[in-house]
């Protein structure tokens, strides 16, 4: 059994790695690189490497084109990018008597306060209590902690379960538009393919329940500049909501649907 399976992984790597060299030298054949060119090319792939950047370049340019397959013609909530800036082992969440779950680990976090809620079913419209929701997004100096910021390793990141009927309700503030980093191998690249380096502002999910296939997903927010022109290519239309003014708060809704397995 074991031996099995180490075979048949082993073959999909080895096909895996022989398109991947073939398409390269297909590339390399239509682009008619030079050596000098081909070395330049080298190097920036070194630096892309050597930068930390490898995750980050893969994930705007090509995650998209994983994920396409996923999002086509299925139902439910449509995936969208996990993107280079998870992690885990983020704080479970938990909320006092009487007051909100609460995403922020700093009492005077800046930004605007935004309330976002919904609600975790199946595609069959049956409620899915205790689903376990992980949540990231960036700062009000629109950094994410770990990666380009000072704030605490787990700010605006942590896990919390949806009720019975399925609601949850996070206090957060309202994410903004994220420039991925312009001053390496990534920034180089853009500036060459005359892109600007934005993505919409957006929050990051991950849903997991029992039966019930991971949906790794993003929402995104009417009305924001870069929706269309996403460098990262993440934006899908039913990943969409929108701030509205409700209760004297600021509060943005949208609910998930989850594919049994
Ligand atoms: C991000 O914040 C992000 O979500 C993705 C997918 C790529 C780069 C930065
Ligand atoms: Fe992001």
């Amino acid at each position: 059994m074991m031996k099995q399976q180490t075979i048949q992984k082993n073959e999909r790597v080895e096909e895996v790695f022989g398109l991947f060299i073939k398409h390269i030298q297909s590339f390399l054949k239509e682009a008619n690189l030079n050596h000098e060119e081909y070395t330049n090319f080298v190097n920036w792939a070194d630096r892309l490497g050597n930068t930390g950047e490898l995750p980050l370049f893969a994930d705007v340019f090509l995650e998209s084109h994983v994920l396409r397959a996923m999002y086509t013609d299925k139902p439910g909530t449509q995936p969208s990018l996990l993107g280079p800036y998870f992690i885990d082992g983020t704080p479970l969440i938990e909320a006092k008597a009487g007051e909100p779950l609460v995403l922020t680990q700093r009492p005077d976090e800046a930004g605007e306060v935004m309330y976002f809620k919904g609600n975790v079913s199946s595609t069959n419209g049956q409620p899915l209590a205790k689903a376990r929701i992980e949540m990231w997004q960036n700062d009000a100096t629109r950094k994410y902690s770990a990666f380009d910021s000072d704030a605490p390793r787990y700010n605006f990141r942590g896990h919390f379960y949806t009720q019975e009927n399925g609601d949850f309700e996070v206090k957060s503030i309202v994410p903004l538009p994220y420039s991925i980093p312009t001053d390496g191998p990534t920034g180089e690249f853009l500036e060459y393919t005359d892109q600007h380096p934005m993505r919409p502002a957006h929050l990051h999910f991950m849903f997991e329940a029992e039966g019930h296939e991971t949906l790794i997903t993003q929402v995104f927010f009417e009305g924001d500049e870069w929706l269309e022109t996403d460098v990262a290519d993440g934006v899908r239309l039913d990943l969409m909501t929108k701030l509205e003014e409700k209760n004297g708060r600021t509060e943005a809704a949208l609910n998930f649907v989850m594919r049994p397995e």
